[in-house]
Order: structure tokens, then C-alpha cells, then sequence
């Protein structure tokens, strides 16, 4: 176990980022997924006081961590008074109960991470609604693996049935919720397919921009359409579709779309809920993969995106769209490399007359 400490200055509760390096994670590169996970609680606004780094052999069930690192972590957390601990990987609902007992600390994983920037990043109704339904999936999904008190019987007046447990209710009372909140987000799609079939029956380009999480997706609307999108360096900056025309030499050539950030390992559960978001993607006549060069890790980014399209079942015409060619370091995906990607353009959003390889190639592009 190897550690950093940081000095905490405010009255705040103490935090312990606890990143994992398992048997389980197929992920190449785990620096970069470490690097990604303390990206993630920056994004969620969690100032970090202690980072552990642990590489384990196998996984305890019932405590995700083996002994010998599980007394390290209870040790420090005693020591510096830790009151949250975030693991970098999913915990099972029993492990999260448990570690949460012998920690004494809020205890979640990256999944509650991630549903909670989600939380924080939605802004329209639609938004909202997705991510709501989404946390409730995962508050059953602990409900389920809660422990014996939620089993015991309860007496009273209202129960479906006499043998119904606390769990049964609670999951119940989850299930009742979800069922509303799909109503109203099904009210809400169907506002969002008139639009569309209104776009669709007037044959104008759809144009669609996607693509790994903090690419430079937004940025690049931002400066194509004179649009307002949130441009920032925090992953999941954008939840809402957001669509305008795009003008290109004074002629409207269409319209462009901006959607959600793709990551790896993208929690099931928001996949399901932001579908009809995501929904843009399959109506789009040419989508624009953007990416990030100056990240080491981009291929796998790219492949990551690729996987996530195909289980959406979307699969459209696509033009990769290198972006951060400014950026001082080293390009991480050479030459030779990008060719594999085709068709490609490299530009820089952040530079004047940067996007300009991306607009021509728009410019003479017609669809079929
Ligand atoms: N150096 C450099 N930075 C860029 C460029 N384009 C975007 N950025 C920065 O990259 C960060 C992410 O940009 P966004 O446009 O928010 O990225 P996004 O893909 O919309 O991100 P999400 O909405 O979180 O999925 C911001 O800090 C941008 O300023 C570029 O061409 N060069
Ligand atoms: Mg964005």
C-alpha cells in the first residue's frame, strides 16, 4: 500500500480515495485510471486528504479488501480521522454495509461517484429525470444486499402482504418512484420525438458530437455555433443534449448536437437511463467522434466509445476528430497510428482558425 497525504485546512470531513488496482479491472493502462478516478472526485468537487494506492490478488466478499490491507486502511483512517472513503472500484452492497461499519465513514464506490456528478451536472427537466431514476436503481440494488434488520418482518397496517420485510417494502416504495418518474421522462421523449420527426420530415443534416468524457465535445459546438455549452475541465460537464443549426459560409448546412461523455466502465444503470438522450445518436446522418490527443491514453478512449455505440446499436457514418493538437505534450496517438482512424482531421478547438481542417471537411461533406 503506498500513500499520499495532503494537509486539510478547512473543517470539512476527512477524505480517503482508496484506488484499486484488482484482478478484475481489464483496464491496459492503470496509472491513467487512477489518474481518472482522482479526476473523477475533483469533478464531484472532493478535496482529497489521503490517497492510497492497493494492489490486490483477489477480492474479499464480504470486504472487498483482504485482511492485511483492510487493518491498514482501518488504521489510517483511525489516525487521520477519516469520516469518507471512495474506492475506485464497484463494492458489493454487503461490502459497502460492512466497510462502512468497521470504518466508520461514509463508504461508496465509483459508480455512486459518478451518479453523484451526474446529479450535480443536470440541468434540464429530461436531465434530472434520467438521473433520479438512475440513483434509485442503485439505491435498490443496495436495498438488496442490505443486512438483517431489513429482513425483519414488519407489523404494520399497509404491507402488500403479513410475510412482507422492511426490505420488501422499501423496494416496493423504490419500485412505485421509478415507475412515476419513467411516466413523466416518457411524457417528456415524446416532446423530444416531435421535435425530432419535425427535423426528420424536413430532411435537414444531423450532425452529432461524441465521445469520451472532457474531450473538447462542447468546446467545439461552442465555437462552430456561437451556442453557450458549458465548457469546462471536469469530467461530465455536459448532461443535456443540447442541438443548433450550424452555418457554414453564411449557407445552413444542418444541425449539431452535443451529447454525454462517455467513460469507461460507465455504470449500467446510467446507460439504461440516459438511452432516450442518447436516443439523438441513432437519428444523426454523420457522428463526430471527438478526441483527446494530448490524453495517453486515447486509443483506448476511442475503443471504450466504440464499444459503448455498438451496445447502443447505433452505427453511423463517423469522422474522428483529433482535438488538442495544441497541447505542449507529446501527441499520443502518432501518425501512423491515426491513420488506422479514418477518416480523420486534426484540429484545436481552443485555437483561433483551429477547427478548420473539421469545417471543410463538413463544408464538402453531402449525406447519402
Ligand atoms: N488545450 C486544449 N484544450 C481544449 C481544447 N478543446 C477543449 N479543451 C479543454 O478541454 C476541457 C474539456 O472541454 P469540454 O468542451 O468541456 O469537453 P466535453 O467533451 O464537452 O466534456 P464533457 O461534457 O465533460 O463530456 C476544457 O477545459 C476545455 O477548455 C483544445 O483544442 N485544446
Ligand atoms: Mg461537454
Amino acid at each position: 500500500m503506498s500513500k499520499n497525504t495532503f494537509q486539510a485546512t478547512e473543517n470539512r470531513p476527512r477524505v480517503l480515495l482508496i484506488a484499486i488496482h484488482s484482478p478484475y479491472n481489464k483496464t491496459k493502462n492503470i496509472q491513467s485510471y487512477y489518474d481518472e478516478f482522482l479526476h473523477l472526485a475533483s469533478s464531484n468537487g472532493i478535496i482529497a486528504d489521503e490517497i492510497v494506492y492497493i494492489k490486490l490478488r483477489s477480492l474479499d466478499t464480504g470486504y472487498f479488501l483482504t485482511t492485511g490491507k483492510l487493518e491498514e486502511v482501518r488504521a489510517l483512517c483511525e489516525e487521520k480521522k477519516i469520516r469518507e472513503v471512495i474506492f475506485s472500484d464497484p463494492l458489493s452492497p454487503l461490502q459497502e454495509r460492512n466497510l462502512t461499519e468497521l470504518l466508520h465513514s461514509r463508504v461508496y464506490d465509483r459508480t455512486q461517484l459518478i451518479l453523484e456528478i451526474f446529479e450535480k451536472s443536470a440541468h434540464s427537466a429530461e436531465g434530472k429525470l434520467q438521473v433520479e431514476i438512475a440513483m434509485f436503481h442503485h439505491k435498490k440494488s443496495r436495498i438488496a444486499g442490505a443486512g438483517v434488520h431489513m429482513m425483519q418482518q414488519s407489523g404494520k397496517v399497509g404491507n402488500k402482504g403479513p410475510g412482507e420485510t422492511a426490505k420488501e417494502k422499501e423496494t416496493r416504495h423504490i419500485e412505485t418512484q421509478v415507475n412515476q418518474l419513467k411516466k413523466e421522462l416518457l411524457a417528456m421523449q415524446k416532446v423530444r420525438d416531435t421535435q425530432r420527426k419535425r427535423r426528420l420530415d424536413s430532411n435537414v443534416t444531423q450532425i452529432c458530437l461524441v465521445g469520451y468524457t472532457n474531450t473538447g465535445k462542447s468546446t467545439i459546438l461552442n465555437h462552430m455555433t456561437k451556442a453557450n455549452v458549458l465548457a469546462e475541465n471536469r469530467l461530465f460537464a455536459t448532461l443535456d443534449t443540447t442541438t443548433r443549426e450550424l452555418f457554414i459560409d453564411g449557407k445552413k448546412k444542418g444541425v449539431i448536437s452535443d451529447t454525454v461523455g462517455f467513460i469507461q466502465q460507465l455504470p449500467h444503470q446510467l446507460i439504461d437511463a440516459f438511452k432516450s438522450t442518447l436516443d439523438e445518436l441513432r437519428y444523426a446522418d454523420l457522428l463526430l467522434q471527438v478526441v483527446d490527443v494530448s490524453d495517453p491514453d486515447c486509443e483506448e478512449h476511442i475503443k471504450v466509445v466504440t464499444k459503448i455505440l455498438h451496445e447502443l446499436g447505433v452505427e453511423k457514418e463517423m469522422l474522428y476528430v483529433f482535438n488538442k493538437a495544441d497541447t505542449p505534450v507529446e501527441m499520443h496517438l502518432s501518425e501512423a497510428l491515426r491513420d488506422q482512424y479514418q477518416p480523420h482531421v486534426l484540429v484545436s478547438a481552443q485555437t483561433e482558425g483551429g477547427l478548420e481542417p473539421l469545417i471543410n471537411f463538413i463544408r464538402h461533406w453531402d449525406k447519402k
